[in-house]
């Protein structure tokens, strides 16, 4: 290539986190070289943050595979052909369905930071076993939420720092997390502003603490006092904007009660924030014209988890703060990611459209079939999955079919985990790495990368515009790779659901148009229900075949586009996308197959907000009786410390270098800090230690060792890992490399919320004693 040549620069999206920023990148061979911001993304805009550099090292991980395994008896992998692996794995499937029913399989998983596309075809491998209980990561952080968002309003909602007057962020870091787009050019913009301000609630100094007007460093832990402090001044002092409660509310008399019992003092105290702090706070909040809150890992992985997410909503909710440009608003999802409390009375019996077949919908007042615990947003809490397992019991689960997720390493407990993976009868992995899941599958089936295929992720949620960006794919598939779409229908086929039979019609149509194939598709499937149910798939099969085989993954979106239009026929038209929804679906589908930095699919108008409360007249709800007992058990006073524990371990922070395990090589670093302990200078003094000594780090699950770096972020007694290291990466020399702390090898699955089984990663009872440097 000479100089003068253009060179070509594709355009793509990052798969760290849930934002999936647009990318331009440059290839050479199988390798991703140059990278830079996409500025036609219609929701990042040229933004991206350092992270993205490093994707090549997903790309091209030395132990990514590319054959089918199988695990010998010896617990060594042998690779084997596809169709051996297909047909034995739907074999013990269906002898598992037919000896204990699909009850007795717990699919897991279904996509990371960046892919959704293919759980969205597992659905129909779903649907031909039978399987009836599902988990992924949402069930260890956001099913509280999604809970407490049931009761309160039926409707999930995402906030609007661009334009809000005041930011508050609980147990939340975003300059490090990111959570809403171009997160750190709207940070400084806020702190830029003398009319703006940044309110955090974070026991550590953090780089958003910094650049906050109140910064709430409560006591690790105690964020249910501080909160119900907050709540308590807006009702005690009469600052609610009561015509507003009259208007859009209901039980506020409920909860006013409550909180009208509490002693202010007492509960600054317990927290361990100044009381004219928390006053100056919730005033500044009180007197703001838009306010937008955001709660995280910080809360929702923390003692009296999901008491804090409604904690966290009666603060914006009793001041009046939703509905409006700057507060939290609801979105309008493409395809919703998760099903919030209110859909869980529903279950979709005769699906009318081909992906209203593709979201499975809970029944209310389901349980785990062991432990009781509820089904929240579809899912099992993942802290009972081991308890599920390791057990006599007759409802046990005997299979599992995990997808894009690293359940051993990600899900507290890596040793329980293990072990209750090997006690299963089957267990079936598709990933694109020999990851420390996959090491404990029977059977393990490699994935062609999110940039082998069309790919895309449901995280939209930007309010009042929202966009989808479909990737196309950089390279061919790996060798030896499958798409998950692929995988599924092959998984479908071998299992008898569909076939031939149900595509050779649809197969015609589609070479002569969206328009005849949608036809076709509503005739076929109201004489078929093969069709229906196996949606995703037959539309791959024949959709999809009149697509480059690469971006065939894509079609299961034509079905999701129907639906869409006819649940959100307003916000598609605000965006262009209206007249027959047929015909309005098929502009939809063709836009964003055509659109490579993506589409707006959604235009509403913030009281688009109110049409979404799924509740009677549209009124948010703010009183839940069933959290009445967790109310009452702070009542009788804080946290204590165990003295044979006495450090609380925040097991899991967000730095410049996590990204989950989306890379596992970690080669990419070159210089600073990787993987070390936070702890405050005045604890290291105690422990004898210096920057760059190392510590044991003991639970009573565990120990590993860190070096130590010293942080006068920390409060003293608590100490923080990052999330998402000490992966065991198998180099290409065939050495195999931990580097950092695996850190669920120090949690425990007890340690969770009672609601919801969220874990407590943020409050690890730990020990903490210095130990030589390691040669
Ligand atoms: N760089 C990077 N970014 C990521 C990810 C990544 O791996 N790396 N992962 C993505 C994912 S999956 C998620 S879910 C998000 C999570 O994003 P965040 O929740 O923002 O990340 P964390 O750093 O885990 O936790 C946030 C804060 O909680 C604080 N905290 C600890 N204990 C307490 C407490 O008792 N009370 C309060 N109020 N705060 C407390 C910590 O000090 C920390 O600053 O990040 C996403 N973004
Ligand atoms: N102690 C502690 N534990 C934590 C956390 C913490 O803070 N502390 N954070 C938690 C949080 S918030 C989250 S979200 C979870 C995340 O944990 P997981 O849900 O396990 O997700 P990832 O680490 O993102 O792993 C995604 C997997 O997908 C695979 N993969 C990548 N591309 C593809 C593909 O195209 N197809 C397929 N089939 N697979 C692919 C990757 O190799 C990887 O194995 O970790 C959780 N675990
Ligand atoms: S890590 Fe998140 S914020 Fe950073 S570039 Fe990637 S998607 Fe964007
Ligand atoms: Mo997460």
């Amino acid at each position: 290539m000479t100089n003068s040549e253009p060179v070509e620069w594709k355009k793509t999206a990052c798969i760290i986190c849930a934002l999936n920023c647009g990318l331009e990148v440059q290839t050479e061979g199988s390798r991703i070289i140059r990278i830079r911001a996409d500025k036609m993304h219609p929701v990042s805009q040229g933004y991206l943050c350092e992270k993205a550099q490093r994707m090549d090292y997903y790309q091209n991980g030395a132990d990514r595979i590319s054959s089918p395994m199988r695990r010998s008896a010896d617990g060594s992998y042998e690779a084997i052909d596809w169709d051996t692996a297909i047909r034995e794995i739907a074999e013990k499937f269906t002898e598992i369905k037919r000896k204990h029913g699909g009850e007795s399989i717990l699919y897991y998983g279904g996509g990371g930071q960046g892919n959704h596309l293919g759980g969205i075809y597992a659905d129909s491998t779903i649907k031909a076993l039978g399987i009836e209980y599902r988990s992924n990561a949402l069930a260890q952080e956001k099913t509280g939420e999604g809970w407490v968002q049931g009761k309160m309003m039926g409707s999930g909602v995402h906030c609007d720092f661009e334009h809000a007057e005041v930011a508050v962020f609980l147990g939340k870091n975003p300059w490090q997390s990111h959570g809403f787009a171009r997160a750190r050019v709207i940070l400084r913009d806020m702190q830029k502003d003398p009319n703006r301000s940044i309110i955090v609630i974070d026991p550590r100094k953090t780089e958003t603490s910094e650049m906050a007007d109140y910064h709430l460093a409560v006591k690790p832990g105690t964020d249910a006092w501080c909160l119900m402090a907050m709540a308590a001044i807006i009702v005690q002092d009469n600052l609610a904007p009561m015509e507003w409660h009259v208007e859009h509310t209901t039980g506020y008399d409920n909860i006013a009660a409550e909180l009208r019992k509490i002693s202010i003092p007492e509960y600054a105290q317990i927290c361990g924030v100044d009381e004219d702090l928390i006053r100056g706070a919730t005033r500044r909040i009180v007197h703001a014209k838009s306010v937008s809150m955001l709660e995280d890992l910080g809360v929702q992985m923390n003692m009296h988890s999901t008491l804090n997410s409604y904690l966290n909503r009666l603060v914006w909710l009793l001041t009046g703060n939703y509905g409006r440009q700057g507060t939290n608003n609801s979105f309008v999802p493409l395809l919703g990611l998760s099903m919030s409390g209110r859909d869980q009375s529903k279950k979709t019996k005769n699906p009318k459209t081909p992906s209203q077949a593709t979201s499975a919908k809970p029944r209310v007042g389901r349980t785990s079939p062991v432990t009781g615990f509820k089904v929240i947003m579809g899912l099992i809490p993942c802290n009972v999955i081991p308890e599920e397992i390791l057990t006599d019991h007759p409802k046990r689960f005997r299979a599992m079919l995990i997808e894009s997720a690293n359940p051993v390493h990600s899900l507290a407990d890596s040793q329980k985990m293990r072990e209750a993976l090997r006690a299963l009868e089957l267990s079936v992995v598709l990933d694109v790495a020999m990851t420390e899941t996959a090491l404990q599958a029977d059977y393990v089936l490699p994935a062609s990368s999110i940039f082998e295929k069309a790919e895309a992720a449901f995280f939209n949620l930007e309010v009042p515009k929202n966009a989808f960006h479909l990737r196309h794919p950089l390279f061919a598939p790996r060798e030896g790779t499958l798409s998950e779409a692929e995988i599924h229908a092959r998984l479908v086929e071998a299992l008898g659901a569909v076939g031939p039979a149900q595509y050779g019609l649809l197969r015609k149509a589609a070479k002569l148009g969206l328009l005849p194939y949608a036809l076709a598709f509503a005739w076929k499937s109201m004489r078929d229900k093969r069709v229906a149910r196996n949606a995703p798939v037959v539309l791959y099969r024949t959709l999809g075949e009149q697509m480059t085989k690469a971006a065939a993954p894509a079609a299961a979106l034509w079905g999701i586009c129907q639906m869409y239009i006819r649940q959100q026929p307003q916000a598609a038209a605000g965006a262009g996308f209206s007249g027959h929804p047929v015909l309005a679906a098929n502009r939809l589908f063709n836009a964003i197959v055509n659109s490579p930095s993506g589409v707006v699919y959604a235009i509403a108008e913030y009281k688009h907000s109110w049409q979404a409360v799924r509740l009677p007249d549209h009124r948010i709800n703010l009183w839940i009786p069933e959290l009445l007992p967790e109310i009452e058990k702070i009542s009788k006073g804080g946290p204590t410390v165990d003295m044979q524990y006495p450090f609380i371990l925040s097991a899991g922070e967000r730095r410049t270098e996590t990204s989950n395990t989306t890379f596992r090589d970690s080669s990419w670093h070159k210089k600073g800090s990787f993987g070390t302990l936070r702890i405050s200078p005045q604890d290291a003094a105690d422990l004898g230690c210096q920057p760059g000594d190392w510590v044991r780090v003991t639970t009573r699950r565990g120990s590993a060792d860190a070096e130590v770096e010293l942080s006068e972020g920390l409060q003293s007694g608590h100490v923080s890992l990052p999330n998402g290291l000490g992966l065991d990466y198998r180099r290409a020399d065939g050495v195999v490399e931990r580097k950092g702390v695996s850190l669920n090898e120090l949690t425990g699955v007890m340690e969770r919320d009672p609601i919801a089984g969220t874990p407590w990663h943020k409050r690890v009872a730990a020990r903490v004693e210095r130990i030589p440097v390691p040669a």
